[in-house]
Protein backbone atom coordinates (compact mmCIF):
# COMPACT_ATOMS: atom_id res chain seq x y z
CA UNK A 1 0.00 0.00 0.00
CA UNK A 2 1.07 3.77 -0.80
CA UNK A 3 0.40 6.70 1.68
CA UNK A 4 0.21 10.11 -0.52
CA UNK A 5 1.45 12.39 2.52
CA UNK A 6 3.39 15.40 3.45
CA UNK A 7 5.00 15.10 6.22
CA UNK A 8 3.95 18.61 7.96
CA UNK A 9 -0.04 17.75 7.56
CA UNK A 10 -1.33 16.75 11.09
CA UNK A 11 -4.07 14.49 9.27
CA UNK A 12 -1.42 12.77 7.74
CA UNK A 13 0.64 12.26 10.93
CA UNK A 14 -2.53 10.48 12.47
CA UNK A 15 -1.90 8.31 9.98
CA UNK A 16 1.36 7.41 10.25
CA UNK A 17 1.50 7.56 14.11
CA UNK A 18 -1.34 4.51 13.74
CA UNK A 19 0.96 2.82 11.08
CA UNK A 20 4.01 3.32 13.33
CA UNK A 21 2.08 1.99 16.49
CA UNK A 22 0.31 -1.09 15.17
CA UNK A 23 4.23 -2.02 13.21
CA UNK A 24 3.37 -1.18 9.54
CA UNK A 25 5.62 0.16 8.27
CA UNK A 26 6.79 -2.47 5.69
CA UNK A 27 3.01 -2.58 4.60
CA UNK A 28 2.86 1.18 3.53
CA UNK A 29 5.54 3.32 1.71
CA UNK A 30 5.61 6.93 1.86
CA UNK A 31 4.84 8.86 -1.25
CA UNK A 32 5.41 12.75 -0.47
CA UNK A 33 3.93 15.29 -2.28
CA UNK A 34 3.62 19.29 -2.11
CA UNK A 35 0.04 20.42 -1.84
CA UNK A 36 -2.08 23.15 -1.06
CA UNK A 37 -6.06 24.12 -1.16
CA UNK A 38 -4.72 26.57 -4.59
CA UNK A 39 -2.27 23.93 -6.06
CA UNK A 40 -3.38 20.27 -6.26
CA UNK A 41 -0.87 17.74 -7.81
CA UNK A 42 -3.07 15.61 -10.41
CA UNK A 43 -2.15 12.21 -8.87
CA UNK A 44 -3.69 13.53 -5.37
CA UNK A 45 -7.04 14.49 -7.57
CA UNK A 46 -6.86 11.47 -9.36
CA UNK A 47 -7.10 9.45 -5.90
CA UNK A 48 -9.26 12.04 -3.99
CA UNK A 49 -11.69 14.33 -5.78
CA UNK A 50 -11.23 17.14 -2.96
CA UNK A 51 -7.57 17.42 -3.49
CA UNK A 52 -6.93 16.71 0.40
CA UNK A 53 -4.42 14.15 1.63
CA UNK A 54 -4.16 11.82 3.43
CA UNK A 55 -4.81 8.98 0.85
CA UNK A 56 -4.46 5.35 1.19
CA UNK A 57 -3.86 3.62 -2.43
CA UNK A 58 -4.65 0.13 -1.70
CA UNK A 59 -3.07 -3.39 -3.16
CA UNK A 60 -6.47 -4.70 -3.22
CA UNK A 61 -9.01 -1.76 -3.98
CA UNK A 62 -9.81 1.93 -4.93
CA UNK A 63 -8.07 4.50 -2.88
CA UNK A 64 -9.77 5.39 0.44
CA UNK A 65 -9.82 8.69 2.12
CA UNK A 66 -10.14 10.70 4.75
CA UNK A 67 -7.67 10.10 7.98
CA UNK A 68 -10.60 8.71 9.54
CA UNK A 69 -11.41 6.21 7.08
CA UNK A 70 -7.99 5.25 6.75
CA UNK A 71 -6.86 4.80 10.55
CA UNK A 72 -10.08 2.76 10.78
CA UNK A 73 -8.79 0.47 7.27
CA UNK A 74 -5.65 -0.29 9.00
CA UNK A 75 -7.67 -1.14 12.28
CA UNK A 76 -9.94 -3.00 10.83
CA UNK A 77 -7.41 -4.42 8.27
CA UNK A 78 -4.81 -5.34 11.06
CA UNK A 79 -6.78 -5.72 14.12
CA UNK A 80 -5.03 -2.88 16.18
CA UNK A 81 -7.62 -2.19 18.40
CA UNK A 82 -7.34 1.44 18.92
CA UNK A 83 -11.22 1.45 18.48
CA UNK A 84 -12.70 -0.53 20.84
CA UNK A 85 -16.21 -1.63 20.61
CA UNK A 86 -17.07 -0.97 24.48
CA UNK A 87 -15.26 2.67 24.03
CA UNK A 88 -16.33 3.18 19.96
CA UNK A 89 -18.27 6.20 20.46
CA UNK A 90 -16.54 8.25 22.44
CA UNK A 91 -13.14 7.38 20.57
CA UNK A 92 -15.36 8.35 17.54
CA UNK A 93 -16.44 11.70 19.05
CA UNK A 94 -13.09 12.31 20.76
CA UNK A 95 -11.16 11.44 17.32
CA UNK A 96 -14.03 14.07 15.61
CA UNK A 97 -13.10 17.01 18.34
CA UNK A 98 -9.09 16.91 17.73
CA UNK A 99 -10.04 16.65 13.79
CA UNK A 100 -12.11 19.96 14.27
CA UNK A 101 -9.51 21.71 16.09
CA UNK A 102 -6.99 20.38 13.52
CA UNK A 103 -9.56 21.63 10.95
CA UNK A 104 -9.51 25.18 12.44
CA UNK A 105 -5.66 25.16 13.32
CA UNK A 106 -4.78 24.60 9.03
CA UNK A 107 -7.55 27.03 8.10
CA UNK A 108 -5.30 29.68 10.23
CA UNK A 109 -2.32 28.76 8.38
CA UNK A 110 -4.19 29.17 4.70
CA UNK A 111 -5.63 32.27 5.72
CA UNK A 112 -2.29 33.85 6.06
CA UNK A 113 0.05 31.47 3.65
CA UNK A 114 -2.61 31.40 0.32
CA UNK A 115 -4.64 34.56 0.67
CA UNK A 116 -3.93 38.41 -0.13
CA UNK A 117 -2.85 39.99 3.30
CA UNK A 118 -4.74 42.24 1.86
CA UNK A 119 -7.80 40.03 2.60
CA UNK A 120 -6.98 38.67 5.96
CA UNK A 121 -9.57 38.76 8.65
CA UNK A 122 -8.75 39.06 11.89
CA UNK A 123 -12.08 38.32 12.93
CA UNK A 124 -12.13 35.13 11.01
CA UNK A 125 -8.57 33.92 12.02
CA UNK A 126 -9.80 34.71 15.87
CA UNK A 127 -13.19 32.85 15.25
CA UNK A 128 -11.13 29.45 14.16
CA UNK A 129 -8.65 30.14 16.84
CA UNK A 130 -12.32 29.88 18.82
CA UNK A 131 -12.92 26.74 17.74
CA UNK A 132 -9.54 25.51 18.61
CA UNK A 133 -9.72 26.61 22.05
CA UNK A 134 -13.09 25.41 22.43
CA UNK A 135 -11.72 21.82 21.50
CA UNK A 136 -8.80 22.34 24.29
CA UNK A 137 -11.34 23.28 27.15
CA UNK A 138 -13.42 20.62 26.04
CA UNK A 139 -11.10 17.92 26.37
CA UNK A 140 -9.21 19.70 29.63
CA UNK A 141 -11.91 19.27 31.24
CA UNK A 142 -14.11 15.92 29.80
CA UNK A 143 -12.16 13.93 28.58
CA UNK A 144 -8.48 13.56 30.73
CA UNK A 145 -9.67 10.22 32.43
CA UNK A 146 -10.24 9.07 28.46
CA UNK A 147 -6.75 9.85 27.48
CA UNK A 148 -5.11 8.37 30.61
CA UNK A 149 -6.82 4.57 29.19
CA UNK A 150 -5.01 2.46 26.63
CA UNK A 151 -4.02 3.89 23.19
CA UNK A 152 -7.00 4.17 21.34
CA UNK A 153 -6.84 6.38 17.69
CA UNK A 154 -8.34 9.29 19.65
CA UNK A 155 -5.54 9.38 21.69
CA UNK A 156 -3.59 9.61 18.54
CA UNK A 157 -5.82 12.20 17.08
CA UNK A 158 -5.38 14.63 20.24
CA UNK A 159 -1.49 14.15 20.22
CA UNK A 160 -1.52 14.82 16.40
CA UNK A 161 -3.51 17.87 17.21
CA UNK A 162 -1.65 19.28 19.92
CA UNK A 163 1.85 18.82 18.43
CA UNK A 164 0.50 20.64 15.30
CA UNK A 165 -0.44 23.71 17.16
CA UNK A 166 3.46 23.86 18.42
CA UNK A 167 4.28 23.50 15.31
CA UNK A 168 1.94 25.94 13.16
CA UNK A 169 1.05 28.48 16.34
CA UNK A 170 3.86 28.32 19.11
CA UNK A 171 2.71 32.02 19.92
CA UNK A 172 -0.77 30.83 21.09
CA UNK A 173 0.47 29.07 24.28
CA UNK A 174 -2.23 26.53 24.03
CA UNK A 175 -1.15 25.22 27.40
CA UNK A 176 -1.92 28.24 29.61
CA UNK A 177 -4.55 26.90 31.74
CA UNK A 178 -4.79 23.73 30.65
CA UNK A 179 -2.20 21.56 33.08
CA UNK A 180 -3.72 18.60 32.30
CA UNK A 181 -2.86 18.69 28.99
CA UNK A 182 -0.04 19.86 28.82
CA UNK A 183 1.45 17.03 31.25
CA UNK A 184 -0.57 14.41 29.08
CA UNK A 185 1.17 15.71 25.82
CA UNK A 186 4.54 15.41 26.98
CA UNK A 187 4.51 11.88 27.42
CA UNK A 188 2.81 11.04 24.39
CA UNK A 189 4.80 13.43 22.62
CA UNK A 190 7.89 11.10 23.71
CA UNK A 191 6.21 7.85 22.18
CA UNK A 192 8.83 6.68 19.75
CA UNK A 193 5.75 6.98 16.97
CA UNK A 194 5.20 10.46 17.62
CA UNK A 195 9.12 11.25 17.37
CA UNK A 196 9.61 9.08 14.34
CA UNK A 197 7.10 11.17 12.63
CA UNK A 198 7.78 14.65 13.88
CA UNK A 199 7.52 17.19 10.75
CA UNK A 200 11.23 18.82 10.17
N1 LIG B 1 -10.86 15.64 6.81
C1 LIG B 1 -9.60 15.42 6.10
C2 LIG B 1 -8.79 16.71 6.15
C3 LIG B 1 -7.49 16.58 5.35
C4 LIG B 1 -6.86 17.95 5.08
O1 LIG B 1 -7.41 19.02 5.32
N2 LIG B 1 -5.61 17.89 4.55
C5 LIG B 1 -4.93 19.10 4.16
C6 LIG B 1 -3.47 19.04 4.58
S1 LIG B 1 -3.30 19.28 6.32
C7 LIG B 1 -4.97 19.22 2.66
O2 LIG B 1 -4.81 18.23 1.97
N3 LIG B 1 -5.19 20.43 2.15
C8 LIG B 1 -5.25 20.69 0.74
C9 LIG B 1 -6.56 21.29 0.35
O3 LIG B 1 -7.30 21.79 1.23
O4 LIG B 1 -6.85 21.28 -0.85
C10 LIG B 1 -8.86 14.25 6.74
O5 LIG B 1 -9.11 13.92 7.91
O6 LIG B 1 -8.05 13.60 6.06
Amino acid sequence: MKLIMSPASPFVRKVRVTIHEGGLTEQVTEHPVTTTALDTPAEVRAANPTGKIPVLLRDDGPAIYDSRVITRYLDATFDLRLYPASRLWEVLTLEATADGLMDAAVLMVYEHRLRPEELWSEAWTEAQWGKVTGALDAIENRWMSHLAGPLDAAQIAVGCALSYLDFRHPGRSWRDGRPALAEWHAAFGARPSMLETAPE
